[in-house]
């Protein structure tokens, strides 16, 4: 199954691949649904992640953002990040859609990412227009800092300009996606449940041109059947040996 994805890979001029938390995973950052490692393992935590559960309990938010700072601050690309960047480098692949917050594709080089549930690099005051970036808020979060770190103007909960569930996607990220996967002729899906909508219905776009679609992801999901290839495997090791498959020089 891994050379049909290496040939079809091979074959494919306009790729459009699509990348969740499990790309990131062997970076050190967890995702949401994995079943052993994954932050949900511990459903309290769910609501913090919505624009409700933030609003009514902030201080938690950042009780567990400030334990999972340090991972998403040392984390490097993995060989799954580097395996993107180099196919966007040799023209084969036109962008990288990604639901990450963590900024691991432009540090692996690629330079197309739209990032549909924003990032971690910038933050905002929930009251007023004063802008914050990660370093400010990360002071912030300290040992020693009260929870939750406050506006310097209106004292303020401030927020990373991540999105939150119930709250809309940054603008425009929605349509540039669409007007890439209009196109493409592969959509490589990589680390992603495929639950989280508007982004789970992205395959059935592609589906319904009849361009290609490859699905790599350690657990299934919906469109494992409709997929022309679909592997369960870790992305280190598929990574790996598509590299190794195409010829990619590192
Ligand atoms: P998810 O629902 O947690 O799914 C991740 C999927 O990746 C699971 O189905 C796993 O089986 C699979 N997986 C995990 N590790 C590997 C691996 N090494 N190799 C292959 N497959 C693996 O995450 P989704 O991205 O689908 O859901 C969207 C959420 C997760 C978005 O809102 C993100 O913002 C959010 N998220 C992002 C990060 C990040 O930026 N790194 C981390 C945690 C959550």
């Amino acid at each position: 199954m891994l050379e049909k994805a290496a040939k079809i890979i091979k074959e494919s001029s306009s790729i459009v691949a699509l990348t969740g938390a499990g790309v990131s995973t062997a970076a050190g950052i967890p995702d949401f649904r994995s079943p052993e490692s994954g932050l949900w393992k511990d459903p309290s935590k769910m609501v913090l992640f919505t624009a409700f559960g933030f609003a009514l309990d902030p201080k938690g938010f950042y009780e567990l953002g400030r334990q999972l700072l340090p991972s998403f601050l040392k984390a490097e690309p993995t060989l799954a990040h580097y395996f993107l960047a180099k196919l966007e480098h040799q023209g084969k692949l036109r962008c990288v859609i990604t639901q990450n917050i963590d900024g691991l594709h432009q540090k692996a080089g690629s330079k197309k990412v739209i990032e549909m549930h924003g990032n971690l690099r910038t933050g905002r005051c929930t009251n007023c227009p004063t802008e914050y970036t990660l370093e400010e808020m990360a002071d912030k979060m300290n040992q020693g800092h009260e929870l939750p770190p406050t506006c310097q103007d209106c004292q303020s909960p401030i927020r990373p300009n991540i999105v939150l569930f119930g709250e809309d996607l940054p603008t425009g990220a929605y349509e540039e996606a669409m007007e890439n996967l209009e196109d493409c002729d592969l959509l490589l899906v990589m680390g992603s449940s495929l639950v989280v909508y508007p982004v789970a219905d992205m395959p059935r776009v592609v589906l319904r041109r009849h361009a290609r679609l490859i699905i790599i992801n350690l657990q299934p999901t919906q469109y494992d059947s409709s997929a022309d290839v679909s592997l369960h495997m870790s992305l280190e090791e598929a990574s790996r040996r598509l590299v190794e498959a195409l010829g990619i020089k590192p």
